[in-house]
Formats: C-alpha cells, sequence, structure tokens
C-alpha cells in the first residue's frame, strides 16, 4: 500500500524531471552571478575568505553542516561595526520617524568611570560604545574585565568518557618526519612562545587527536597514528622548549611523540530501517517534538503539525517570545490535545545567541518534569522544517538505536571549525544583539566538537544534561554562556567528553539545503558581530536531491517556506501520503497574516496607512453598486496576503463595517491585487536580457525576494531596486530615480555581468523621499529602454496618531537639499522628464494636506496601484445592499476551506 503510493508520487515527480534539468542549470548560473555581482554593488559588506563547497548541495555525501563562513579581525571588523552602528538590515521599514524628524537622545556612558578595569582591547571597546542601554555597557565592560583576568570559566574541565586510555603525557618515543609526507597528518600549529610537551597535548586533545608531536623546538603537530618514518636516535628530539627549557621539543625533522590520552573516533553509524523491529522486547519508543518557532506562518505550522501528529509522540511549542499572534493562534491547541503544550516561559532568541542555548535547557527541565509524558527522545524542529519520510519511519529508528544520541559533526578539521564558528572568542548577549569582546582560551582536558545544532538526543542524557551538577557540565554551562552559536556546539562537547561519549551518532536527522554562495551574506551581522550563513529554502527543482535521501536515515528537510514555494511541500506529501492528500480544496493555496487586530505591536505608519485606505476603497466599490447601502467602517481585523501555485493572489482586508442607520454589524473580506508598472520600451540588443525590475524594502538575499510582500513603502523606507537579468554579454546600463516632483533623485551605472543573476541597488537618500509615485528609469547608450513605477505613500498615520500639520511639513517635502551628493538637472532631456514646474508645485500643495483632503490623497494614489478583485462577506448583507459571496464558499478568502492546515479533522 504504502509502497504503491510512493511509486505513484515517483511518476508525478518523472513529470517535472526535464524541468529540473533545465531549471537547475540555469539556477546554478544564476547562484554564481548573483554573488558576484552582489559583491559589486553592495561594498559594504566584507567577507573575508571564501567558502570552498560546491553551490549546491552534494546528493552523493551529507552536506556539511557548520554554518558559519567567515571571520572578520582588526580594522575589517571596525568598519564593519561603525556600519552595524548606523544602518540595521532588517526591521528597516521601521525607521523611527525621531531620526529624521528629530533627534534622539543617545544616553552617554562614562567608561572611565564604571569600568573595573583598563578595558584596552578594540573588540570590547567597539561593542561598549555600540550598545545602546547604558545595562548593557555595564554588562559589556563587566564581562571585557573577567575575560582579561580569566574569570569567565574554569581553565580546565575534567573528562569523564570511559573510553579514554587515560595516559595522558605518556612518552611514546623520537621518531622521524619528512617534508613531505607527514608522520603525524592531523592539523599542526607553531607555538613560537610557549611549545611544550603539556601546551601541545592540550591542543591536540581538545582537536581530539591520540597523539602530539614536537618538532622543531615551536611545532606541534597531532594525529592518530605515528612511526611512517621509523624511530629516530632520542639525540635527535634534543632542543629545549620555548615554553619550559627543562622539556624537550624535538628537533629538525624528529618529533617527540606523546599519548594525548584520548581513544580513536567516537561515532558510532546507525542506518535507515525498513520497518519496526523491537529488540528485546522494546517498547516503540515516544518522541517529543520540540517546536521553537518564529514569524507567522501559523498554517505552515498547523500543516507541519498534521503531518507529524500521532497520539503516540508529544508536541512542546515554544513561540519566540515577540511572536503573540503566532502565540494566540496555537494555544487552543493544547486544550484539544493532550500530548501538546506550549511553553509559558518565552525566551526573546536572537541568531546564534546565548539565549538560545538557555531555552532548550529550559525545554528540557520542563519536559523532564511533566510526569505524565513518557517520551524517550527529544527531536528539535522550527516551522521551516517539514518531513521528508513518514514520522513512522523515524520511530523506528529511533527505536532500533534507542539509547544513542544524534548530533551532527562540522566533518571537517576541528582547528578550522573553532575558528569559523567564534569559538575561540567571547561574546555576550544583551540589548538582543551578540557583542564579540575579544579572544579567550579554551579549557583545558576536554575534546571541542560541534556542528549542526539540530539534535535527537536520547532522555537519560537529557536528564543527565538537566539534574547532574558535575564540574563539567556547571564548567560548560559556564563557557557556552560566553560564546557565539551555542547550540552547535554544547550538546557535541558534553557528549563526548561525558558517560555518555560512547552513545554519538553522527547524524543530525536533517537534510539541510546549504547553498553557501547565496546563504552567507553575513545577513546576520545586525544582531551577531560575525558572519552567519542560513540554509535556502527548497523549491520545485529541488524535488530530485530530496528523493536522493530516500534510502538515508534522514527524516527532516530545511528550509521549507510555503510562502516562497509550497509546491515542493505539496510534493512531499504526495511523495510520503498519497495524491489523495493532495487532491484536496485550497491546497495551491497559502495564507499568511501580516497583521491582526489584536497584535499589541502595530504595523509601521505607512502600512496602516495604506491598509485604511483599502477599507475605504472597498466601501466605494459597494457604495458605487448599491446606493441605498449605507455602510460605514468600524474596524480593521486582519490583513493576510494569499498566494496561489506560488504566485501573488492579492492582499485580504478581513474588517468591519456597519450598516447605517440600524448599526448593524458585518464583516467583510476584501481582495486587492496590484499592478505591476514595469514596462520595456523596444528591447534591443543586450536589453532582452532584462527579466524585471522592482523597488520594495526588506530584501533578502537568500531567497531574491522583498520580504515586504505588499511593497508598501512611506517617506522614510530604504527603498532599494532589484533587477533580474538572463545570461547574455556584459555592459553597463544607467540607472535614474525621478521623484513625483519630477526631481532626478539620482543617477549611475552600473555594469550587468554575462550570466543571469538578481542584483540589487539600494540608493543613499537624503529623507524623507517625497510622497508619490517615483520612476525609476533605466537607460543604454542614451535611450530609456526600461521603466516601473512605484509608490511612496503619503502618511495620515505618524507614530500610530493621525499627522498633524507641522509633521507633514517635516515628512511630506522631500529632503532639504538633494537626495544624492548633486543636482541631476542635466539629465532632464535624455530621460523625458517634464521640466514645468507644475509638479513640484502640485507637490507643495499635497505636502501640506491633512485630514480628508490628505486621505483622498492618499486613496487616489492607492487606487493607481492596487485594484479591487472581490470582496465576501462572513454573513449575508441585507436586500439593499450588494449581493456578496459567503466567504467559506471562496477559494480565496481567508475563511476559506484549507484542509491541509487543518487540525481538528486530522485522524492521524
Ligand atoms: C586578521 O587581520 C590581519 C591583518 O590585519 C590578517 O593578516 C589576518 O589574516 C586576519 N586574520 C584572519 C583570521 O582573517
Ligand atoms: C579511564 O578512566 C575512566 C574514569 O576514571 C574509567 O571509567 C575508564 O575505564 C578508564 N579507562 C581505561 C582504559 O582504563
Ligand atoms: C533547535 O531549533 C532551533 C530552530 O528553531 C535552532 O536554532 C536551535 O539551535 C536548535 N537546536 C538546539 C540544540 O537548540
Ligand atoms: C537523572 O539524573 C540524576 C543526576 O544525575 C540522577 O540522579 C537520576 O537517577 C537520573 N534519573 C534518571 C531517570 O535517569
Ligand atoms: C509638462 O507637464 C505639463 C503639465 O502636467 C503639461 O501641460 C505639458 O504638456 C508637459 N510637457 C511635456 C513636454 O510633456
Ligand atoms: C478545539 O476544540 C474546540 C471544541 O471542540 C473547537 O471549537 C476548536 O476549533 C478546536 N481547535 C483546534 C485548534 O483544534
Ligand atoms: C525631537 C527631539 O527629541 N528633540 C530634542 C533634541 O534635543 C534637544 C536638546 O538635547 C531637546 O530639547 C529636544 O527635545
Amino acid at each position: 500500500m504504502a509502497a504503491s503510493r510512493i511509486a505513484s508520487s515517483r511518476r508525478l515527480c518523472f513529470k517535472y524531471k526535464y524541468f529540473f534539468y533545465v531549471a537547475s542549470v540555469i539556477f546554478g548560473l544564476q547562484l554564481f552571478l548573483g554573488y558576484s555581482f552582489y559583491n559589486l554593488t553592495q561594498k559594504e559588506i566584507k567577507i573575508m575568505g571564501q567558502p570552498s563547497d560546491d553551490v549546491q548541495i552534494q546528493v552523493d555525501r551529507l552536506p556539511q553542516n557548520d554554518r558559519i563562513k567567515s571571520v572578520t579581525n582588526g580594522s575589517e571588523s571596525e568598519q564593519q561595526d561603525q556600519e552595524n552602528g548606523v544602518e540595521s538590515p532588517s526591521d528597516e521599514s521601521h525607521v523611527a520617524p525621531a531620526e529624521v524628524l528629530g533627534n534622539m537622545s543617545k544616553n552617554d556612558f562614562n567608561l572611565k568611570s564604571y569600568q573595573k578595569c583598563q578595558i584596552d582591547t578594540k573588540e570590547a571597546l567597539s561593542a561598549i560604545s555600540r550598545a545602546s542601554t547604558l545595562n548593557c555597557k555595564k554588562q559589556l565592560a563587566d564581562v571585557a574585565c573577567d575575560l582579561a583576568e580569566e574569570k569567565l570559566f574554569p581553565s580546565s574541565l575534567p573528562n569523564f568518557c570511559p573510553l579514554n586510555k587515560n595516559n595522558t603525557g605518556e612518552f611514546m618515543g623520537c621518531y622521524k618526519d619528512t617534508v613531505s609526507s607527514r608522520d603525524l597528518l592531523g592539523p599542526h600549529k607553531e607555538f613560537p612562545d610557549h611549545n611544550s610537551p603539556k601546551t601541545c597535548i592540550n591542543y591536540c586533545f581538545m582537536l581530539g587527536y591520540q597523539y602530539a608531536g614536537v618538532q622543531f623546538t615551536k611545532e606541534c603537530w597531532c594525529g592518530e597514528r605515528y612511526g611512517s618514518h621509523g624511530e629516530a636516535d632520542i639525540l635527535q628530539c634534543n632542543s629545549p622548549c620555548p615554553g619550559n627549557p627543562a622539556k624537550k621539543c624535538g628537533g629538525f625533522l624528529s618529533q617527540a611523540v606523546y599519548s594525548t590520552g584520548l581513544s580513536t573516533k567516537l561515532k558510532h553509524s546507525a542506518e535507515l530501517v525498513k520497518e519496526m523491529v523491537m529488540i528485546n522486547n522494546n517498547l516503540p519508543v515516544k518522541i517529543v517534538f520540540v517546536l521553537t518557532l518564529n514569524g507567522r506562518q501559523v498554517r505552515q505550522v498547523r500543516r507541519l503539525l498534521r503531518v507529524i501528529y500521532n497520539s503516540h509522540h508529544y508536541y512542546y511549542i515554544h513561540v519566540d517570545a515577540r511572536q503573540e499572534y503566532l502565540y494566540r493562534e496555537l494555544l487552543p491547541l493544547q486544550d484539544n490535545f493532550s500530548n501538546v503544550k506550549l511553553s509559558h516561559v518565552r525566551f526573546a532568541t536572537i541568531w546564534g545567541g546565548a539565549s538560545l542555548l538557555d531555552a532548550h535547557l529550559h525545554f528540557m527541565s520542563e519536559l523532564l518534569s511533566i510526569t505524565d509524558w513518557a517520551w524517550d527522545y527529544y527531536v528539535n524542529l522550527s516551522e521551516s522544517d517539514y518531513p521528508i519520510k513518514r514520522i513512522e519511519s523515524l520511530a523506528a529508528f529511533l527505536t532500533k538505536y534507542r539509547g544513542y544520541n544524534f548530533l551532527k559533526s562540522h566533518g571537517r578539521d576541528t582547528q578550522n571549525f573553532i575558528k569559523k564558528q567564534g569559538l575561540d572568542k567571547t561574546f555576550f548577549e544583551c540589548d538582543h544583539h551578540l557583542w564579540r569582546i575579544g579572544s579567550r582560551t579554551l579549557p583545558q582536558g576536554i575534546r571541542m566538537d560541534g556542528g549542526s545544532d539540530w539534535i535527537g538526543l536520547y532522555r537519560e542524557f537529557v536528564n543527565f544534561t538537566i539534574k547532574e551538577s558535575n564540574p563539567l557540565l556547571t564548567g560548560l554551562k559556564k563557557m557556552y554562556k560566553y560564546a557565539l552559536l551555542p547550540a552547535e556546539s554544547f550538546f557535541h562537547v558534553l557528549l563526548q567528553n561525558s558517560q555518555f561519549c560512547n552513545s554519538w551518532v553522527d547524524n543530525n536527522l536533517h537534510l539541510t539545503n546549504w547553498r553557501r554562495k547565496q546563504g552567507c551574506k553575513c545577513q546576520y551581522k545586525h544582531i551577531v558581530d560575525w558572519c552567519g550563513c542560513s540554509p535556502n529554502d527548497f523549491k520545485t527543482s529541488d524535488m530530485d536531491k530530496i528523493m536522493n535521501y530516500e534510502n538515508k536515515a534522514t527524516f527532516f528537510g530545511r528550509k521549507f517556506e510555503a510562502i516562497v514555494n509550497q509546491d515542493i511541500i505539496n510534493q512531499m506529501d504526495a511523495y510520503m501520503y498519497g495524491n489523495s492528500v493532495i487532491n484536496v480544496p485550497g491546497i495551491n493555496s497559502y495564507w499568511e497574516n501580516l497583521y491582526h487586530h489584536q497584535d499589541g505591536q502595530k504595523p509601521a505608519d505607512q502600512f496602516m496607512t495604506v491598509y485604511q485606505s483599502f477599507i475605504r476603497m472597498s466601501l466605494r466599490h459597494l457604495a458605487q453598486k448599491a446606493k441605498t447601502c449605507n455602510l460605514k467602517v468600524v474596524n480593521l481585523l486582519e490583513v493576510t496576503v494569499h498566494y496561489l501555485s506560488d504566485s501573488f493572489h492579492g492582499a485580504l482586508i478581513l474588517h468591519q463595517v456597519e450598516l447605517v442607520p440600524s448599526g448593524e454589524k458585518f464583516t467583510l473580506e476584501t481582495r486587492l491585487d496590484k499592478s505591476d508598472y514595469y514596462q520595456v520600451f523596444k528591447p534591443e540588443g543586450p536589453m532582452e536580457r532584462l527579466l524585471h525590475m522592482e523597488v520594495g524594502t526588506d530584501y533578502d538575499p537568500k531567497e531574491e525576494i522583498f520580504r515586504n510582500y505588499l511593497l508598501i513603502m512611506g517617506p522614510l523606507s530604504p527603498i532599494a531596486l532589484r533587477h533580474a537579468w538572463s545570461q547574455g554579454v556584459e555592459f553597463t546600463v544607467s540607472i535614474a530615480w525621478i521623484d513625483p516632483a519630477n526631481v532626478i533623485a539620482a543617477s549611475y551605472d552600473i555594469l550587468i555581468p554575462k550570466t543571469t543573476n538578481t542584483a540589487i541597488h539600494k540608493p543613499t537618500f537624503l529623507k524623507p523621499l517625497r510622497p508619490g509615485v517615483w520612476t525609476v528609469k533605466m537607460m543604454h547608450n542614451w535611450k530609456v529602454i526600461a521603466e516601473t513605477q512605484f509608490l511612496i505613500v503619503p502618511q495620515t498615520i505618524l507614530n500610530g496618531k493621525p499627522i498633524t500639520p507641522a509633521e507633514v511639513d517635516l515628512l511630506h517635502n522631500g529632503p532639504k537639499g538633494h537626495y544624492d551628493s548633486k543636482d541631476f538637472e542635466e539629465l532632464k532631456e535624455v530621460l523625458n522628464v517634464n521640466v514645468s514646474t507644475e509638479a513640484m508645485e502640485i507637490a507643495k500643495l499635497n505636502a501640506r494636506k491633512v485630514g480628508k483632503p490628505l486621505q483622498s490623497l492618499v486613496d487616489s494614489l492607492v487606487e493607481k496601484f492596487w485594484g479591487i478583485q472581490s470582496i465576501c462577506s462572513l454573513q449575508g448583507l441585507p436586500k439593499n445592499c450588494p449581493k456578496l459571496q459567503l466567504c467559506p464558499s471562496t477559494l480565496w478568502s481567508s475563511h476559506s476551506p484549507d484542509p491541509k492546515s487543518n487540525l481538528e479533522k486530522s485522524s492521524r
């Protein structure tokens, strides 16, 4: 039965095969050029060192899981640090109006009078100066002092792994070495000032090697085997050690070899099992799925829960402290299902921060204390995970390997891992930022490791992690409090140095879609003083890649994101459960809520301005249809974005209206579609390569889309132009930005490289931008070839309140002086820009409007870019009003059926 379902979905995949090949070739090229071009245009992002990985994940080996790509140091990072302070890449659309309209008071922190020690490292001083609250500055200064005095964590920790040989420091002899073929094959390092057998043994121990060899005074070599070139005369190993002249540190091409006391490799392997086999009458394992969730993708979360749901297992949900919408939506689940619980303690975690580890330790502790939840395995998931095999298959696998712990190691050399992961740096989290404070020395006596933070841990080990309080555990907990990405290393190090060291399987149960050229763009530099990577979303064309893992012990894929590509999720469902599960209404629809009236945090003013204009449009539309139907606006309830077959299909505005004079209330939902004013005039020569151009904010360089899905922009929005190209010859185009008063805000040339690419350009305009319709023109050889228009909406709202005459004067009149460094008047002719001053006069008049006239201006502008497609109602309207379809019977409304995300009828 299951086999035939799989077979039928394989056929489904075959249909797409040709498309896959073509698409993946194009996509590969696109990745490469997207990246090279990005470097040209985004000069502020500095990346030192390139990833050596292939562009796309390998199909024949597991992708490597270390996330960190590059290290920034010295002057490079100073510069980057300053940029961090000036501009924050996320939350871009929420620039505080105060920044433009007035001054922000900066609390002056007198470091000299506060600090308990002399802080002189650049990194610490930079962090303290950039931190925004006084409390955070003080904490950073304290950590910097404790770091200097080595008080943050113990300098050595015990190792309880029973596999260890316990002969640390045993001298194995003096052995020959050659330059062409090294005797000890592991990593090596020079310690010119403090080399000694002890230093070298500690170093090789930390990297997980059994042997350490000191050579040529200052060199230290690590390896798993020694003696390949034979023994040397002991007199050849006679150079005194720089760190301890009483000891000998080898000689020229001869090394003194010592045992570190470690065992060989600890890893076990585990194969996929075909069916549940119970060994020694073991019962099938019970899994607790720990979902750490962020964002507003409640439909996708429900869909994930639906496929992994089984009354035998448990579901523990943590919603980020800032995501009240998601929390509110999911909360009722725990009343309906006894095996679902939401964490009431909520953390606001940041990428890479110590808060993530704190959060997991808290969940573990809580989960151990729920007496009626008899779970065996702790499996970590997020909203962007999706199963790629049935959950029964995971349960069968974990039952067979009961007792083992599943953690994926980085798979490279540990020295490199420590450096790239910043484990040799001290970090501290405050003000929702992870600050880099300086270098640190890792404790002696422990083997370091790390890799993926997707974990599958056995209850006994989780209990040990929480309940035990030996010096290894307490020391590691302290050490990881000051680390970047602690969750990617803490459990690895704990497991390998504890009595559980023999239970490790090097597998994180996940297939991760790394595309480092796209995923490593320092996209977290606004929250972390480091460059981090993130995996890409799977798309339809990745089906073959996923199928390559059919016979491997890999149960989840990441990332899946329905708003980017839902088709691949549908395909996974068909693959796992057969086509019947996808032959349901709404299968190609995806809804994501952007605003809910119960949200404490209101959307940015420009969004609220447009949402309210949408409602007025909707009522005018109804009034035109039936003059006798007198409706008035009561309330905006929700805004949802709707995608159909992975294309934008409108903004849905759920709102309440009141019938005048009866006072009867009705809830309506209106779908509006946006117009795209992109046009190409006579594409000729290389311009044929242009695929599209669009202006927006919140660009996601990884998925190459604007996360401001409705492209709503106001005078303070940090706008950017995205332009996409197919393959062809390299050439140069000019871009000009023209404001609503026909002022040329900027003009510049950009080089378009040969291959397919999507690029972004963010002009650095002085704010505020003049509200109205803007035009971007693209020129080649002094001819306008393509253009697009976008709306900078005048705001009816500022800081959540109706805007005042004094405020419009500051916000709606354009910048003081030029947008850019200079004036581009001379380009008006070639750009066919009207030289008359009329547009400027109209703009000035508009800039004085407040109240009703401003609303009408907003409405007339919004109507240029948005059109009403349909309106439905939740209750039948009275006879004198237009007859509207009931929302649940439409295919687009947020109230139309969506069985794939419906948990109530779930029978599994
Ligand atoms: C740090 O910067 C120096 C130059 O300031 C450079 O030589 C060195 O390679 C850099 N280190 C790393 C790890 O990138
Ligand atoms: C090493 O010491 C540990 C802890 O004392 C012990 O459990 C283990 O059996 C010892 N290993 C060997 C090979 O003797
Ligand atoms: C668990 O999941 C989250 C993603 O939601 C991840 O960032 C975290 O580090 C994971 N693992 C651990 C051990 O915390
Ligand atoms: C949990 O860990 C504590 C401390 O190590 C130990 O005393 C206790 O027996 C453990 N409980 C179980 C059920 O393993
Ligand atoms: C410039 O704009 C004015 C008013 O909008 C219009 O009357 C005039 O014809 C335009 N001139 C050109 C050259 O398009
Ligand atoms: C929970 O159960 C109640 C009553 O049975 C039902 O109204 C509600 O829709 C259910 N909620 C979910 C999320 O299943
Ligand atoms: C808008 C605003 O915050 N303005 C302040 C700028 O700074 C002066 C003096 O520091 C204050 O008096 C203003 O209130």
